[in-house]
């Protein structure tokens, strides 16, 4: 699926959809509706050395906007080792953009990032569970090592799911980013990790839906003015009821 090609220098888009969009984020928060019935996210800051992965690349070829389609029923890298957690429902599908984003509902390579909630790009005005990770212009340059990659870990029935984006940004390509998300088989909490910061352009947060009556989101960071993330950086979002 491709968007519509640029008709302007993506700085001045990226600059003019940040003034429009955006204001500034002084701490985590979470939608106001906020349902017993879903649960919610709360983020608890820590650190750890980046751990990159060099192992199932979801895109063999370099891109610039693409998507990667992962379930369980999948095979070799596209094969979700278990139904994963986002809110209160486990999700045995999902889209993964080279741009940084997961959706479970939507599937966009869109890479113009919005703050959440974000319709993700579908014209219909739906919108549905998703991720941002880092959410922003990647390229995913396959000459120097880039890559999507997962890496499954642990034990069956306590195991962990890492989606690892490890490419540079569209608008600087000696400029990298990395940037992961764990998930757990035993938990609802999601841990994102950074192995780079440079978010000033990006989204970080999760998302339930735009739409009330659940219109419930958790976003750290969207573009200028947000809290930053560092090299060794992790937010873990912890699921709350
Ligand atoms: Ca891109
Ligand atoms: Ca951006």
């Amino acid at each position: 699926m491709t968007s519509p090609r640029r008709v302007v220098p993506r700085s001045l888009a990226v600059a003019a959809a940040a003034a429009a969009a955006c204001s500034v984020i002084g701490a985590p928060q979470a939608g106001a509706e906020a349902g017993t019935n879903v649960g919610y996210y709360t983020i608890n800051k820590s650190a750890s050395t980046y751990k990159s992965i060099t192992v199932n690349n979801l895109f063999p070829t370099s891109v610039d906007d693409s998507t990667a389609a992962l379930s369980v029923t999948g095979s070799g890298a596209y094969k979700m080792p278990f139904p994963v957690w986002v809110y209160n429902l486990k999700m045995s599908t999902m889209n993964v953009s080279s741009n940084g984003n997961i959706q479970f509902w939507t599937n966009t390579d869109r890479w113009d990032n919005t703050c959440l909630p974000s319709a993700f790009g579908d014209a219909t005005g739906n919108s549905g569970r998703a991720l941002a990770v880092f959410w922003d212009d990647l390229y995913i340059d396959r000459s120097k090592g880039d890559g999507v990659f997962t890496q499954t870990t642990g034990a069956a029935g306590s195991r962990q799911f890492t989606i690892a984006w490890q490419g540079r940004f569209y608008g600087n390509r000696t400029m990298t980013a990395k940037a992961s998300v764990t998930f757990f088989e035993n938990s609802k909490n999601i841990k994102m990790s950074y192995g780079t910061g440079n978010n000033a352009n990006a989204t970080i947060g999760i998302q339930l839906s735009t739409t009330p009556p659940k219109n419930i989101w958790t976003q750290y960071s969207c573009n200028p003015g947000s809290p930053t993330v560092k090299a060794g950086q992790v937010l873990t979002f912890v699921h709350r009821t």
